[in-house]
């Protein structure tokens, strides 16, 4: 232990991942780290997203911390409220809260000297390890649409929901079809004056009732903590054995998942018209996959009108579709979608030769195995570029990510190396081997989607999920350029 060096560590972030790697950082005897989070509370994408109906689509048991169950949880699926609570709770019990300073954006850092600078507007400070654990869809895109700022009425994005408004005497125009315009069409059908939802294209929706967990369900699992560690395993092996695999695999996983869509809609929907304006053109899990319970039923709700005509503009009343017809409205919700290539932007990162991670990415993010890039020494990133979050649970990744950061902590804390980063060859060799995999992905079959990237290709992990984790478990030495002096 003697030998051991004193080592700073910044945070960018506390979401569910920047926590997690506090804890990480914590259990490995760390206690010299700050997170920067330019909220005034953790928790991320669960802060940020409070519309109605917000919910996880993972199950509850696997979208927890594996060392940190929930036997709370009220069900299958968590609403997203109780999951905000959950990682306030773990930041809380686990003593990451103080470390973190709110209201303390990151603008830039950059490293010199062996270490990094980390910018705020209150001034710079030294690090030795750098951790980006900004989130995916932290960034809310705003569609180009004529006139839309003319709307006479309240207006705001999916995820800054203004919840001074009452909505039930209101007619709610929904610009968008995506996991959150579900969502939210799923929880408002039928309790509001009007909702009308434009939709641009058809989702596939895989059947998925968010039961509640009985009382007796929730006392059994305090009582027994192994339940709660069976449930997690089984969820795991079911969630990497089935969407894990279809979307990267062709073959059986993949043509049921697709029938069980198939089937959910035609069961559902039983006017032919409405069917046909839900059916999809593009393979199900093309598009980020829809988990929902109830958002056919909601569809065909009194006062619910799908409007498949395309936008033209918006005026002071409401929406004018392609067709002239205006569709009154009193307020308009933009569940658009989100700047999924943000990643740690708009700040800047710049390495000790004066380049920027903007200049490095100007084709496209990418890094070696998620986790870091070349020429970027002690930089570690947490859901960075081709993590799999289109088919395994975040959390999860999350926790890998954070347990191959601690890897090399552990090494300089040691004072083995000084600096680490993985080597321009070793980087795009794993790069060359993603780009001819993607082939076999569900992704690129033709769909439009926030998956793809400026080359038409998937910034996602275009394997199964095991495989990812895999790379993460034993890092290869021979893949970095490492500074010992
Ligand atoms: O955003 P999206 P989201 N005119 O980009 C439409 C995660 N998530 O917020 O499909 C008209 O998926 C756009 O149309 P099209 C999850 O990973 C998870 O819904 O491009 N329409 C689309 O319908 C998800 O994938 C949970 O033709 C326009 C929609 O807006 C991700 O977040 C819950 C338009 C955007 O869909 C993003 O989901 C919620 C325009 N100009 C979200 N511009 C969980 O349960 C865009 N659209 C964990």
């Amino acid at each position: 232990m003697s030998r051991q060096r004193a080592l700073r560590v910044a945070i960018i972030g506390a979401g569910m991942s920047g926590i997690c790697m506090a804890i990480k950082l914590l259990d490995g005897g760390i206690d010299d780290f700050v997170i920067y989070e330019s909220a005034d509370d953790v928790g991320g994408t669960w802060r940020d997203n409070t519309y109605p109906g917000l919910s996880c689509d993972v199950p509850s048991r696997f979208y927890s911390y594996s060392f940190r169950p929930n036997p709370d949880w009220s069900r299958f699926m968590s609403p997203g409220p109780e999951i905000h609570r959950y990682f306030r709770q773990v930041a809380d019990e686990r003593g990451v809260t103080p470390h973190i300073r709110f209201g303390s954006e990151v603008t830039a850092a950059r490293f010199e000297d062996k270490r990094w600078w980390v910018s705020t507007p209150d001034g710079e400070e030294a690090f030795d390890v750098l951790i980006t654990a900004t989130g995916v869809l932290r960034v809310p895109r705003y569609p180009q649409i004529e006139g839309l700022d003319t709307f006479a009425g309240p207006q705001f994005h999916s995820s800054r929901w203004d919840h001074s408004i009452t909505l039930p005497d209101k007619r709610i125009g929904l610009i968008g079809t995506g996991s959150t315009g579900v969502q939210i069409t799923a929880e408002l059908g039928g309790k509001v004056r009007g909702l009308t939802i434009f939709q641009r294209s058809p989702q596939w929706v895989y059947p998925t009732p968010n039961l509640r967990y009985r009382a007796i369900t929730r006392a059994a699992l305090a009582r027994w903590p192994a339940l709660n560690k069976l449930g997690y395993r089984f969820w795991q092996t079911y969630i990497e054995n089935t969407l894990g695999r279809a979307a990267v695999e062709a073959g059986l996983n993949r043509r049921l998942m697709a029938l069980s869509c198939r089937l959910n809609l035609r069961m559902s929907v039983r006017d032919p018209e409405l069917r046909r304006k839900l059916t999809p053109d593009y393979h199900a899990m093309c598009k980020r996959l829809i988990l929902a319970g109830h958002y056919y039923r909601s569809i065909q709700q009194p006062g619910v009108h799908l409007v498949t005509e395309a936008i033209d503009h918006v005026e002071p009343r409401g929406v004018v579709t392609a067709d002239g017809v205006l569709h009154e409205l009193d307020v308009l919700v933009l569940a658009t979608g989100f700047d999924a290539r943000a990643y740690v932007r708009p700040m800047s990162i710049v390495n000790d030769s004066g380049v920027t991670l903007d200049e490095v990415w100007e084709a496209g993010p990418h890094a070696y195995r998620s986790v870091a890039v070349p020429s970027f020494p002690n930089l570690f990133m947490l859901m960075g570029p081709h993590s799999p979050i289109g088919n395994q649970s975040l959390v999860l990744i999350a926790e890998n990510q954070a347990d191959y950061a601690m890897w090399w902590i552990n090494k300089i804390r040691n004072g083995e190396i000084i600096a680490a980063s993985p080597t321009d060859a070793a980087t795009k060799d794993y790069n060359e081997q993603m780009k001819s995999a993607m082939p076999q992905t569900i992704w690129v079959t033709g769909c439009k989607s926030w998956y793809l990237g400026k080359d038409g290709l998937p910034e996602l992990f275009p394997w199964r999920p095991v495989r990812h984790r895999e790379l993460l478990a034993t890092p290869d030495v021979s893949h970095f350029e490492v500074r010992t002096a």
